[in-house]
């Protein structure tokens, strides 16, 4: 079984076999090696204790405190344990003391952080700093689809200089990094190495920042989105207030799957169904769909999983960038403000300074505006589903799951975004569009979601979970770092105005940020650790408490 493994890592390595194919090959390795356990032990016993199979590493992996994903953690798990590393998964939501404590109790040779949502990136530096200050040595790898090199390099680096951090973009490269890390004889050319790059890395992306001119906040309002609000008078939604959707049918929201982003999440680049087809990856690709559309139907069938979405409406108007949301159409009491961040990047020509705002009708237009929100999930069953598939050794049944379980969440916010355009807000009631044109978004409206690029400040979720009572309603809650629980769930707004586009905020200067924070009568301290991934500045160290 191991030299099968061997030739399974040695052909992933070099590119000859697909990521879906050697979670397969781990699943015949993990469930033959539970099969033939106790006949190890007992040829252990009889040989007095001879025989022992040697992992090549301990590795502790764990998704940070506040995120709730672990498809990627659990991809690399699986590909360093068919290469013989012992893995110590720690599952998600994993408060830095707990992974420390394990480290040195399980004395592992390297710890493992993953994280899907920006919060996660500060909370990855808080752990690093914390296994400097605890006197840890050992490596620290760095990944998840939120983190970067330049991250890394910048944020997290620094704070562990006794060990390395070394960030790792994809699991067919963990493999030659932790074997790199963990040998006496090849880790320091490499480790010198490392430093080297993220010290050049660190330098040219202050330069760069630098050098990108960024308006002031009153500049970057005056080239605000203009949009002639006495010629265009916005949609009345056909309901105020909020809607429940409970037991959705689920074939109707798999005919609204977007499947390209499937195929990336096992590592297979290119968009379907072209995918399906590609020369090099396409035997591949079409096994994976044959197992994913075999597990679909399943679901469905058994009802194995139960979604539910919440969306409302409320009467609204812009005072400068913040949205106001009234209890009536009186418009004489607030109910909420959703507060929006501008673009301060300096643009060519008559580039608009983009915020969110400017899709909606100002107070003083004296038109009358209203903005939509939901919360939408797959439920929690896919959680239970994917633990019943890892206690029956079967990773990849547990990764289908999970990776079908994004596919239904985002499918069903695609189909209640239509249903909002078509019926509840209804005014494009006559829109018709294949589910493949929808992935273009080619219709009117907007639904951007906190954490997106063009609303970055992933805290805003309060408002909005607080607006559709989201807990009680469908069972969706916010982790301390604003990540859904269960994970399979997607958040947003909806906008209306025809000329409404998505686009990312960007970089914002401390004007900004403190004008931010007084709207939304946060600490200017608070929202820093909130935005720090977007901020272009590095703010003053917090005056240390008195000892
Ligand atoms: C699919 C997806 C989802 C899925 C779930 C993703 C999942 N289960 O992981 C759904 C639809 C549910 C979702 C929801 C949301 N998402 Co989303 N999502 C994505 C998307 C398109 C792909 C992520 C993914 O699954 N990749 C595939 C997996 C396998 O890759 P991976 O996690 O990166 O892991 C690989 C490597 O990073 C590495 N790796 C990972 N971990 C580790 C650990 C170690 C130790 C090592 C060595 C390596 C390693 O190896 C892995 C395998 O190669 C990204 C955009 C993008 N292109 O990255 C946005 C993205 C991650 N999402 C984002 C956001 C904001 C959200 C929401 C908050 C939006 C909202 N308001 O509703 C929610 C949050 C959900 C929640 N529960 O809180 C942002 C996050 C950035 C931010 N500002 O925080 C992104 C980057 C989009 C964007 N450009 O803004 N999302």
């Amino acid at each position: 079984l191991m030299d099968g493994m061997n030739v399974v890592g040695d052909l992933f390595g070099s590119g000859k076999m697909f990521l879906p194919q050697v979670v397969k090959s781990a699943r015949v390795m993990k469930q033959a090696v539970a099969h033939l356990l106790p006949f190890m032990e007992a040829e252990k016993v009889a040989n007095g204790g001879d025989g022992e199979r040697r992992a090549a590493g301990k590795i502790l992996m764990a998704t940070v405190k506040g995120d709730v994903h672990d498809i990627g953690k659990n991809i690399v798990g699986v590909v360093l344990s068919c290469n013989n590393y012992e893995i110590i998964d720690l599952g998600v939501m994993v408060p830095s003391q707990k992974i420390l404590e394990t480290a040195r109790r399980e004395n592992v040779d390297a710890i493992g952080l993953s994280g899907l949502i920006t919060p996660s990136l500060d909370e990855m530096a808080h752990v690093a700093a914390e296994m400097e200050r605890e006197g840890f040595d050992i490596p620290l790898l760095i990944g998840g689809a939120t983190t970067s090199r330049v991250h890394t390099a910048v944020k997290i680096h620094p704070q562990y200089q006794r060990g390395q951090v070394v960030y790792v973009n994809d699991a067919s490269r963990a493999v030659g990094v932790v074997s790199t890390l963990l040998s006496a004889e090849n880790k320091p050319a490499y480790v010198a190495d490392i430093r080297a790059e993220y010290e050049k890395v660190a330098e040219k992306h202050a330069q760069s920042e630098a050098e990108k001119q960024r308006l002031p906040l009153a500049k970057a309002r005056e080239r605000a989105f203009k949009t002639d609000w006495t010629a265009y008078t916005p949609p009345k939604p056909t309901f105020l207030g909020t809607r429940v959707f409970e037991s959705y049918d689920l074939a109707e929201i798999a005919s609204h799957i977007d499947w390209s982003p499937f195929f990336q999440a096992w590592e297979l680049k290119g968009r379907y169904p072209a995918i399906l087809e590609d020369e090099e990856q396409g035997e591949a690709a079409r096994q994976l769909w044959e197992d994913a559309q075999a597990m679909l139907r399943t679901i469905i069938q058994k009802q194995w999983f139960r979604p539910k979405a919440v969306i409302g409406f409320w009467p609204a108007n812009t005072v400068g960038d913040d949205i106001r949301l009234y209890t009536d159409e009186s418009r004489s009491e607030e109910l909420a403000t959703f507060y929006t961040l501008r673009q301060q990047l300096t643009k060519s020509g008559d580039k608009p300074n983009m915020a969110l705002s400017d899709f909606v009708a100002p107070r003083d237009s004296g038109k009358p505006d209203w903005v939509g929100g939901f919360v939408v999930t797959a439920g929690p069953e896919e959680h239970a589903l994917a633990e019943r598939f890892e206690r029956q050794n079967d990773d990849y049944s547990s990764i289908l799951v999970k990776a079908l379980g994004d596919r239904v969440a985002e499918g069903f916010a695609e189909l209640m975004h239509e249903r909002v355009r078509k019926e509840f807000w209804g005014y494009a009631p006559d829109e018709q569009f294949t589910a493949e044109e929808l992935i273009h978004e080619p219709y009117q409206g907007i639904r951007p979601a906190p954490g997106y690029p063009a609303q970055p400040d992933h805290t805003e979720k309060t408002t909005l979970f607080r607006l559709l009572n989201a807990r009680q309603r469908i069972g969706v809650q916010l982790t301390e770092s604003y990540a859904m629980w269960p994970g399979a769930s997607v958040a947003g707004l909806y906008l209306s105005h025809p000329q409404a586009f998505y686009f990312g905020v960007a970089k914002v200067e401390r004007d900004q940020v403190i004008d931010y924070a007084a709207r939304k009568g946060m600490e200017v301290a608070e929202v820093e650790r909130w935005l720090s991934p977007i901020m272009n500045y590095t703010p003053a160290p917090a005056a240390d408490a008195a000892e």
